[in-house]
């Protein structure tokens, strides 16, 4: 008996054909080819870039704001606790706190598919998968320092494109994975992380932010390598590049995630630890733009609707 493909001269199935392009994106994306793709897509878009120039030159500047910038650009990382708006910074722990003290309502109802060692505890803020603007987490994103210094460093007003709050737990008997092994933020080429501490990390035990600074991070530049161990990385750099960011609840900095090597959350047994992030990138994206993640709520100026894509 013969068989006849009958698919043979179809065309692929839409879906194939969008995660092929996804996979080249990927690869393009992770290495110093995403910098020409980078180049091209911004000049397809010439006029929003110039816009979004001349609100950036709008936000106010401070001689310690230029300088975090610089410090940025030239180490991948800056410690911002004395620069940003600590009352804003006590709305967001205050609100964690209340999350926290709900956890086990909370984890019951989690969606699946979160990493094991976080709990993500946000899901019941989102409306279709958006947050409202006037949340305090959009407002501490939104700040005029988070906005100048970013984006001073990108020469263009930054995207905010995700806020999360993770408690990190234990695992014990678990082998490290995801964000607790090495690795590089590919969102996109420019990815700057703001965090907040919203507990004490005190030591190792509490699974700070433990990265590489830009420089000696630059070894891993065009790697495919997704997540790797320390025995791989200390191969490269040695441990003593390595920084962990032991710092007292309230603590705030910025990372540019996509070029500082990075991992976290790798907390001993009777420890847990509270983060809040804000992701930003530098529009134009090179991956599809993914589904609104904030929704307008109250007033907005032109440059929040600008940095949030509303
Ligand atoms: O949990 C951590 O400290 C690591 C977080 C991380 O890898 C990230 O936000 O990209």
């Amino acid at each position: 008996m013969t068989t006849v493909d009958t698919t043979a001269d179809r065309p692929a199935p839409k879906k194939a054909k969008i995660s092929q392009f996804r996979r080249l994106l990927w690869h393009v994306n992770r290495t110093d080819l995403g910098w020409v793709l980078k180049a091209a897509l911004t000049s397809l878009q010439l006029p929003a870039r110039a816009k979004r120039i001349a609100l950036l030159k709008q936000l106010p500047t401070k001689p310690e704001w230029a300088e975090a910038s610089r410090k940025l650009e030239a180490d991948g990382y800056v410690d911002v606790s004395s620069i940003v708006d600590r009352g804003l910074a006590e709305a967001v722990a205050s609100f964690a706190d209340g999350k926290v003290n709900r956890l086990q309502e909370l984890v019951g109802r989690q969606r699946e598919g979160h990493k094991s060692f976080w709990v993500s505890l946000l899901d019941e803020d989102l409306v279709n998968g958006a947050f409202a603007t006037d949340h305090p987490f959009v407002r501490y994103a939104l700040q005029p320092a988070a906005l100048r210094i970013i984006g001073d460093f990108m020469h263009d007003l930054p995207q905010l494109s995700d806020v999360v709050l993770t408690l990190s737990q234990p695992t014990p008997n678990q082998a490290l994975s995801f964000s607790q092994l090495w690795h590089l933020d590919h969102d996109d080429k420019r990815v700057c992380k703001l965090f907040i501490y919203l507990t004490d990390v005190q030591d190792t035990a509490d699974g700070p932010f433990t990265f590489i600074p830009a420089g000696p991070s630059k070894a891993f530049r065009n790697s495919l390598k997704s997540h790797m161990s320390d025995a791989q990385v200390f191969a490269k750099t040695g441990p003593d590049a390595v920084k962990e960011m032991i710092a007292p609840r309230l603590s705030s900095f910025i990372v540019n995630t996509a070029r500082c090597l990075h991992m976290g959350s790798r907390i001993q047994s009777d420890h847990s630890r509270l983060l809040y992030t804000a992701t930003y990138i530098q529009q134009p994206r090179i991956f599809p733009e993914p589904p609104a993640r904030f929704r307008a709520v109250g007033a907005l100026s032109d440059l929040d609707r600008t940095v949030m894509r509303l």
